[in-house]
């Protein structure tokens, strides 16, 4: 059986503790993974901290940037690996983490390989009391050893979004990889060994959050910062855990998005667009549309065509190129979506299509797949509509006015992403503007820019990363006034 290790100052590191990672499609054991312990978490973190004053401390930017760059050669080099390891672990289409994934993987480093070398800080000639002048300027420092806690559902994408800015700010890092998907972070220090990245530059730890290397990596006083992605009861605990060391944290947290159809829209764009936006990745993305609402006018046909495609999704072998729709993460979490599916009948929804588990006849009935999934008639104070489910469901409702349509995609806890389906575009700018998220797209969802600022009003997450975002989170800025 496969083993999966912690990756600790160069080298892949074993222990006595051992979990299984399990094959969402049918149920079986890929690999045993190494389940690390708080002296795990200790050695990372010393190295992590040793690396920051050896080699690693000393390269300048431009250098810094262009491993960066190997990296992302690396893992291109190793693509077919990168993807199988993926599929293994979530159950997503082959075709999925072909295009998105791994490719985003890679990118994440080139961007921010690009925009370090490229950034500017800020200065300002200050006029002083006495009537001379002082020169502020600002100089960007490493913050120092980063935790980087992130989820299952896009694994490596995730991963990197904060360790490839992390590494271009000059930090070095202890990730903490999703027990549910440990494969491609350990994958990925062989790609830190091609690229000639330092020993304690990039470690892993995996295994578990509470009481487990999660927490452990988020009290620890020599962790400088931590970065997570997750649930947003995750995030409150960790906010608790970090707090009597005072480390900033920036969080990415859960969504409940709504998307907005008015009846100008570009109508099979939409349909397309919103069958995307529910049913991508089976639901688990942080930013799918759980709440669909239509203008009146159109709701019927709407709801009719989107049943259509949903109908259409391909269930399947992760790794057949026809599979668009796989299974979800694990047997937990369908326990989790199937209660809401129950939920939503006993609050009064009608089904328009799904709500239940798919069968295959063969092996793929020890996964944990359920059936795309469509309802309406639910009042939007169901338990339902106000939770976030991170499954391949939504509820459609319809409205009449465009301020009826603002006010219920706004009635919400949560505030990370929502999309705007009109062919009007003064509209579309205007209630673009009233949406309480950090993202809105307007006639399309997903489509990312990596310079763009990335995250969630509410309880959808704390600051923002993405571009400059991110360079100044993994930075410690430091302020020097000169008195001239
Ligand atoms: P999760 O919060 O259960 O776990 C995320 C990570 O946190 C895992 O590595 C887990 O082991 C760790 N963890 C759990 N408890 C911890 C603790 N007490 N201390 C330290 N670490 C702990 O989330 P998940 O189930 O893996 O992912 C799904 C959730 O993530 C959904 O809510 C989804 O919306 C959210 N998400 C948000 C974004 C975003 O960008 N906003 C992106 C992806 C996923
Ligand atoms: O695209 C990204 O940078 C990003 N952080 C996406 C998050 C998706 C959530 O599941």
């Amino acid at each position: 059986m496969k083993l999966i290790q912690n990756y600790i100052d160069g080298r892949f590191v074993g222990g006595a503790q051992e979990f299984a990672d399990v094959n969402p499609a049918d149920g079986s054991v890929i690999a045993q993974v190494t389940a690390g312990n708080k002296s795990h978490v200790d050695e990372s973190v010393d190295a992590a901290r040793r690396a920051l004053r050896g080699e690693w401390g000393g390269i300048g930017i431009r250098e810094r940037a262009a491993r960066l760059h190997r990296i992302a050669d690396a893992i291109e080099k190793r693509f077919d690996c990168f993807v199988q390891a993926e599929v293994a672990d979530t159950g997503k289409p082959i075709s999925l983490a072909s295009k998105l994934d791994i490719p985003r993987a890679a990118a994440n480093f080139r961007v921010f390989a690009d925009l370090v070398k490229l950034a500017g800080l800020e200065s300002f000639q200050t006029e002083t009391p006495d009537g001379s002048s002082a020169l502020n300027y600002a100089i960007r420092k490493p913050l120092g050893v980063i935790g980087v806690i992130t989820p299952w559902n896009l694994p490596l994408l995730l991963l990197t979004w904060k360790v490839a800015p992390a590494l271009a700010c000059g930090n070095t890092v202890v990730v903490k990889p999703s027990e549910e998907t440990p494969a491609t972070a350990t994958l990925l220090a062989e790609a830190m060994q091609d690229a000639g990245i330092p020993n304690g530059v990039y470690n892993v730890v995996h295994g578990f959050g509470a009481d487990a290397a999660g927490e452990f990596l988020t009290q620890h006083p020599d962790v400088d910062a931590i970065t997570f992605t997750g649930e947003s009861r995750t995030g409150a605990a960790i906010m608790k855990s970090v707090a009597p060391t005072v480390k900033p944290v920036s969080f990415e947290l859960g969504g409940k998005n709504a998307a907005i159809v008015f009846a100008d829209c570009n109508f099979d764009e939409a349909v397309d667009g919103i069958a995307d936006a529910v049913f991508l990745n089976t639901g688990q993305v942080c930013l799918c549309a759980e709440r669909v609402y239509v203008e009146r006018k159109i709701f019927p046909v709407f709801v009719d065509a989107l049943k259509r495609k949903a109908e259409q999704l391909c269930a399947g072998w992760p790794n057949e190129t026809n599979t668009n729709f796989g299974p979800l993460i694990s047997a937990q979490h369908r326990e989790k979506v199937l209660a809401y599916y129950q939920l939503a009948r006993e609050e009064g929804a009608a089904v328009v299509t799904g709500g239940g588990v798919t069968k295959f006849g063969d092996n793929r009935d020890h996964g944990f797949y359920v059936q795309p999934t469509i309802y309406t008639g639910l009042p939007e104070t169901a338990r339902c509509v106000k939770e976030e489910i991170f499954g391949p469901v939504c509820h459609i409702a319809p409205f009449d006015s465009e301020e009826e349509a603002v006010a219920m995609a706004n009635e919400t806890k949560h505030g990370l992403a929502a999309s705007i389906w009109t062919s009007n575009l003064k509209r579309g700018h205007r209630v673009a503007q009233e949406m309480k998220v950090g993202i809105t797209w307007v006639n399309c969802w997903f489509l990312r820019d990596l310079r763009t600022p990335f995250g969630g009003a509410g309880m959808s997450g704390i600051g923002r990363e993405g571009g400059m975002h991110s360079l100044n989170f993994y930075s410690e800025l430091n302020n020097i006034c000169i008195r001239l």
